[in-house]
């Protein structure tokens, strides 16, 4: 594929706070149709419409471009959003995270990980030992971008997530982000859930295991949700956060999609401590 690419970021607002935020990677040929598309859904946002709207687009430098594979995703059934979270803590911890580091991440989620209890733009950086915020700014975070994939990925993976009637915005999105954010290698992990009330599937992420999604992370009404992305001691936070926002990472590859299992199948057959 050597046609120019352009990023495309939308970011929305609405009473003066951030309301939701987008971006993909495309061809010239569907500037003007995914522009229009990101239009919409400010305006059709569940939490309502956009009074605000910003629109930015650049063209990529090509000698920039990296290109990826998407991760492995699986959906484990969890009887309760406190299992999955235990389930979720437990994934975590086995690739490096410690109780302490997950625990502070749960909790700044749980009470809204920006300034006043509101949701963060972006992504907290948590230290993986320590659990300490390394972030520069608690309201906007990091914000992963200047992802997408190509119309290739795109027709088969569509095909391969309404088999599994998991075709949605969300988890589109949500594995071209944790895509990216795994090849980093002073990241060990990811934990998210959606700030949207009434989406209540989240996930844990990381190159060991992949894509985890829980489809209750959140109770459902609840409006905060956020992202924690969990650092290797000593990481170096400006090139890791300069490279998270603007490394443009084209996904060519999709990775296995896998259908749902209980925790207890998944966790025998990974040989996972069930606890
Ligand atoms: N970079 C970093 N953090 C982000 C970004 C980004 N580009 N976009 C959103 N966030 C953070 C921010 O704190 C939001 O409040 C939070 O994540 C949630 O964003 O079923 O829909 O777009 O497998 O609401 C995950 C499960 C859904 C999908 C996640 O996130 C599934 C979701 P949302
Ligand atoms: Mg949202």
């Amino acid at each position: 594929m050597n046609q120019q690419l352009y990023s495309i970021r939308m970011h929305s607002r609405r009473a003066g706070d951030h309301l939701s935020g987008a971006e993909n990677l495309v061809g010239l040929a569907a500037l003007e149709s995914t522009a229009a598309l990101l239009v919409r859904r400010a305006l059709q946002h569940s939490r309502g419409a956009a009074d605000q709207l910003r629109l930015v687009i650049d063209l990529v430098d090509p000698d920039s471009l990296e290109h990826g594979c998407l991760p492995d995703l699986r959906t484990l059934q969890l009887a309760s959003v406190a299992e999955a979270r235990r389930c979720a803590g437990q994934l975590l911890a086995q690739v490096g995270v410690t109780t302490q580091a997950v625990a502070a991440a749960m909790q700044a989620l749980v009470d809204g990980a920006a300034p006043g209890g509101r949701s963060m733009r972006g992504a907290m950086l948590i230290d993986c030992r320590t659990g300490e915020r390394l972030e520069a700014d608690r309201a906007r975070g990091v914000r992963v971008s200047r992802i997408g994939m190509t119309g290739q990925l795109d027709a088969g993976l569509t095909a391969q997530l309404e088999a599994l009637d998991l075709n949605n915005l969300h988890v589109r999105e949500a594995l071209l982000l944790a895509g990216k954010v795994a090849m980093h290698r002073d990241i060990l992990a990811e934990l998210c859930w959606s700030d949207d009330p009434d989406y209540t599937a989240g996930y844990v992420s990381s190159r060991h295991f992949g894509y985890l999604r829980f489809p209750q992370l959140k109770p459902s009404g609840e409006t905060r949700g956020g992202r924690a992305f969990f650092l290797r001691p000593g990481s170096d936070l400006a090139e890791l956060t300069t490279w998270l926002e603007s490394a443009p990472v084209l996904f060519e590859r999709a990775g296995t999609l896998y259908p749902p299992v209980g925790w207890r199948e998944y966790a025998t057959f990974m040989g996972t401590a069930t606890g």
